[in-house]
């Protein structure tokens, strides 16, 4: 997967998400769904390239994968001051992409578990 410089705060599609992310982040702890996010915010209907994009931003040290400690800062890639994930939340995420059980979600598992909220 080739590695491109993209900034989220930038992006016009930011200006939703965060907002979204606001209202998540607000949430009580362990209220977090990632469907129910990738619905809300609307990501279960971008284009793949779009999905791609994102998926690229959480995967934050270019592993080509979604480790358990980059799902834990999930919220943060959205909004800077979000909480992070609680220790329930990160691994109900991790059990509802991570497909065939290495541990980490890798781009298929991501864009299923995002066309499939
Ligand atoms: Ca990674």
């Amino acid at each position: 997967m080739q590695v491109m410089s993209y900034s989220f705060q930038s992006s016009a599609v930011c200006l939703v998400l965060c907002r979204y992310a606001l209202s998540i982040m607000l949430l009580a702890n362990d209220s977090f769904s990632p469907k129910k996010f990738f619905a809300m915010v609307g990501l279960s209907k971008k284009s793949p390239p779009e999905i791609e994009k994102i998926f690229m931003i959480l995967d934050q040290d270019k592993s080509g994968y979604i480790e358990q400690d980059e799902l834990q800062l999930f919220l943060q890639n959205f909004s800077k001051g979000a909480r992070p994930l609680t220790a329930a939340e990160t691994r109900a995420f991790l059990l509802a992409g991570d497909k065939d059980g290495d541990g980490k979600i890798g781009w298929d598992e991501f864009s299923n578990l995002v066309m499939s909220s």
